[in-house]
Order: structure tokens, then sequence, then C-alpha cells
């Protein structure tokens, strides 16, 4: 029976259900990097407007050293230990442990994510990597950057569930950031014994990813799914709402992230950190890395200190 037609009734508000559970395994990335990568592998190449999702790990020394983007935007999300970015137009930060950096690559960025140097060796550095694509209309923009310290992300407590709102809403409580591709992007902390029950655009594609403890998600009287940290749960279409709750017996918390987007339906090319609509554009777009032109002038004459200092380059 498709999923549209299971719930009856005209009250009767039809629930996201888990379609896919996917457990996300450790590979190598970058220098040294270690990521759990669940969207953006080869059993889910994209799930538009989702081009990857990686949990990450790294310990100085290593890291993404100098490497470009184009045609997406990438949200990195801090969950212990920080990044020191470092582009080649000269914006250079940290991103610390709670915070966020929403970045729009547009026609072209060229940088590198590197733990800093006073994390050295000792602190692993933790965090979530989301790539979103950007439509045909604002593929080539000028790059951009929405930074947010974890003391100002908006962040909002009800019975027992903790909410940190990263794009979207939650009980009247907004963020901040603007989306280009229409986004909701939330952190959930579940106390035992609470749950949720949140609204999602029809239309949207959604997902959960599990950080940490026990939870169930999807119709808690028509059929949900059982999940644990590093664990992807798509959710299907034909409803608006989904349920969840901590169904852990141990008395922990339940943190999972619930995103979701408007899809673009546009034909996608992707080859590794450029994302464009069509093989010509991606042919163009390599041409211009390579010759330092159409937004990738200032890449000619630099490289980041974090990976100079390592002796990369
Ligand atoms: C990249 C390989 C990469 N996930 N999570 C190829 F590893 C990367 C890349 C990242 C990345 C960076 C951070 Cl800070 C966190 C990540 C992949 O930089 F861009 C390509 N093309
Ligand atoms: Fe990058």
């Amino acid at each position: 029976m498709p999923i549209s037609e299971k719930s009856s009734g005209n009250n009767n508000i039809n629930k996201r259900l888990v379609v896919k559970k996917l457990f996300a395994r450790q590979q190598h990335e970058g220098f040294g990097a270690v990521v759990r990568r669940s969207i953006g592998r080869f059993e889910l190449r994209y799930f538009d407007p989702f081009l990857v999702l990686d949990e990450f790990s790294v310990s100085a020394p290593a890291g993404f050293p100098d490497h470009p983007h184009r045609g997406f935007e990438t949200v990195t999300y801090m969950l212990e230990g920080e990044i020191l970015h470092e582009d080649c137009e000269g914006h250079k930060g940290v991103i610390r442990e709670g915070g966020l950096q929403w970045m729009t690559a547009g026609k072209g960025i060229v940088h590198s994510e590197m733990p800093s140097s006073n994390s050295n060796g000792i602190t692993h550095n933790k965090g979530l990597q989301l790539w979103i694509n950007l439509s045909s209309k604002h593929k080539l923009v000028e790059p951009s950057y929405q930074e947010i310290e974890s003391k100002d992300l908006a962040e909002t407590e009800k019975d027992g569930v903790r909410v940190r709102i990263i794009a979207g809403e939650w009980n009247g409580v907004k963020s901040k950031i603007c989306t280009r591709t229409p986004t909701m992007y939330l952190d959930f902390t579940l106390s035992p014994g609470s749950r949720i029950s949140q609204s999602i655009p029809f239309h949207w594609n959604a997902f959960v990813y599990v950080l940490e403890g026990q939870g169930h998600f999807g119709d808690s009287k028509l059929q949900h799914s059982g999940a644990a940290a590093h664990h992807l749960l798509l959710l299907g279409l034909g409803g608006d709402r989904l349920e969840a709750w901590n169904s852990s017996d141990s008395g922990l918390p339940l943190r999972f992230i619930l995103v979701g987007g408007e899809p673009i339906g546009e034909a996608m090319v992707q080859f590794g950190p450029f994302v464009m609509n069509t093989q010509e554009e991606i042919d163009q777009t390599i041409d211009d890395f390579d010759n330092f032109r159409n937004g990738f002038e200032k890449a000619r004459h630099w490289k980041s200190q974090a990976a100079s200092a390592l002796g990369l380059f």
C-alpha cells in the first residue's frame, strides 16, 4: 500500500515514515581525516538538494588542506573541538565547539579546513559537514559566509526537548541563517522519556542522522524504526510530520539532527568538489580552476598557512 494511503480520516495528519536506514561506516578522506559519509556515498549519490553528509573526525596533524568548491554550499557544525578555515580571498577564522559556518561557495572558493594548531595531537575535532546544492540561478553567485558562534546559536527547550536551531524555526524561535535553497536544520536532544512531533513541509526531502543514544522515528501508531548513533534515516514523502522519541532503557539522552530541504529538481553533474547542471559546465569549471579564471583568480598565488606549516605544499 502506498505510504500516502496508510492514514485514514480527514483529521488524521499523515506521518513521515522511515523508508531507508543506513549505517555510516568510517572512511578516510582529505589528509589523515576520518569521515562517516551517509549521503554522497555510492548507495546514496544524491538526496536532492543534499549532496554529502559527513560526520568527520580530525586530530592534528590532519585535516582538509587546500581544495576548491563551486556550485553549492557547505554547512560545518562543530560537535567537539575546533576547525581553522582559511580561503584564498583572505577570509579566515575558527569554528569552535557548538558553532556553525554556512558557506556559499557559489562561483568559487579555494580553502583549507584544518584543526587549529593549539589543538595539536590531543583533541579530537568532530563535527558534521553537509553539502547543499544550489539551483542553476544561484550556482555562480559571489561566495559568502554566515558564521554563528555557539553562544549566539538559537536554542530553546521545552518538555525535556532541547533544540538548537541551525536553519528554520522551532516553537516560534528562528535561526538567523538565510538559506538560498530552502532548508530546515534542527539539532535535537531528547531527555529520557521525551518525544517530539515535528512538522516538515510536505514536498521537502528530509532525513534524520543520529548522533547519540537510542531513538524511534516514524509514526508511533503505525510504523516506526529504531536507530542508534551513526545511522541515517531517510524519510518518505506523503506526510508533513515526524514523530520521534527517546527509546533508551539506560537513561541516556537521544541526540539527532533533522534536516529537510526543498528539492531543486534539476540535472546534477558532480566532479568531486564541483557541482553543476551539465557536463559542459563541469568541463568549463575544471578549465577555470586550472587557469585561475571566473572566480578562481586569487588561487594562483595562494597557499593556506595551515597546510604550508605541515609542509604539504
Ligand atoms: C572535499 C574530499 C574531501 N568532508 N567534512 C574531497 F574530504 C573534501 C572535504 C571534506 C570535508 C571538510 C570538512 Cl571540514 C568536514 C568534510 C569532506 O574537504 F571537499 C573533497 N572534494
Ligand atoms: Fe571544503
